[in-house]
């Protein structure tokens, strides 16, 4: 049946106002990683939030744009105020940190009794979202660029001490001599050992420091380390011995 004009707008009318006031209110009570409330709002036409348009801490101290949320531990200040991951919201040992829109998590132990394996360090990663109230996947970090790099290095440099080793997710466990990030069908080769020595794939990065990988077989060190006693370059590593830390990263 067609409906008259008046009463077609009328309709039209009423169902924009419920439209609006259910965009309106948060439909899903999590917070993104950006502090920012989950659910669709009228301002965006219903499409997800994208990254953040404020937040609080030291790069924002006007809080312009934050909307307050719980704090969690995601290096940026989600209740809006001057502090960043405050209340112990990250476990002990750990911080948070965002680089290019996305988290990374570093973590180094108090004490040698609480070092970690790469596969203890890389189950830590992947149950990190998870643990930190996140609604984030984690790996073990992947380290694609000098920048990257320089800013990993850096923040290693200011927890850790110089003897220190501390998990990325460069491996050779599955082929000797070819190195990858990551595990399983995903992941990415980026290395390999040669007659040659070490070479970094066609446009991909390594840091490797000189000499290493040293091991090139299965079963020897087939585990890649920020390795504090090499100014911080990769180390390759046996993958069962128990190293200071671990970096995890977000990814998709
Ligand atoms: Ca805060
Ligand atoms: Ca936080
Ligand atoms: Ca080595």
């Amino acid at each position: 049946m067609r409906l008259r004009p008046a009463r077609r707008f009328r309709e039209l009318a009423l169902a924009a106002l419920v439209g609006l006031t259910l965009a309106g209110c948060p439909l899903t009570d999590h917070y993104y990683i950006d502090g920012s409330l989950g659910g669709a709002t009228a301002a965006n036409g219903g499409a997800p939030p994208g990254p953040p348009k404020g937040k609080g801490g030291a790069e924002n101290p006007d809080h312009e744009g934050c909307v307050a949320a719980p704090e969690v531990c995601d290096g940026v200040s989600n209740d809006c105020d001057a502090d960043v991951d405050e209340d112990d919201v990250c476990p002990p040992g750990c911080s948070a940190e965002q680089r290019d829109g996305h988290v990374y998590l570093l973590c180094v132990a108090p004490s040698t009794a609480a070092y970690v394996t790469y596969q203890t360090a890389r189950m830590r990663c992947g149950s990190a979202g998870m643990d930190l109230g996140l609604m984030v996947h984690f790996e073990l970090t992947s380290v694609e660029s000098a920048d990257e790099e320089a800013f990993l290095k850096d923040w290693i440099a200011s927890v850790a001490t110089a003897t220190d080793s501390i998990w990325l997710g460069a491996n050779d466990i599955v082929k000797g001599g070819t190195w990858v990030w990551g595990e399983g069908p995903q992941a990415v080769p980026f290395l390999h050992v040669g007659a040659m020595g070490a070479m970094a794939d066609p446009g991909k990065y390594a840091d490797f420091a000189p000499g290493q990988p040293s091991g090139s077989n299965e079963t020897d060190e087939d585990c890649g380390a920020f390795d504090g006693s090499l100014a911080w370059q990769w180390n390759d590593e046996h993958c069962s011995a128990p190293a200071a830390g671990y970096v995890c990263e977000q990814k998709p």
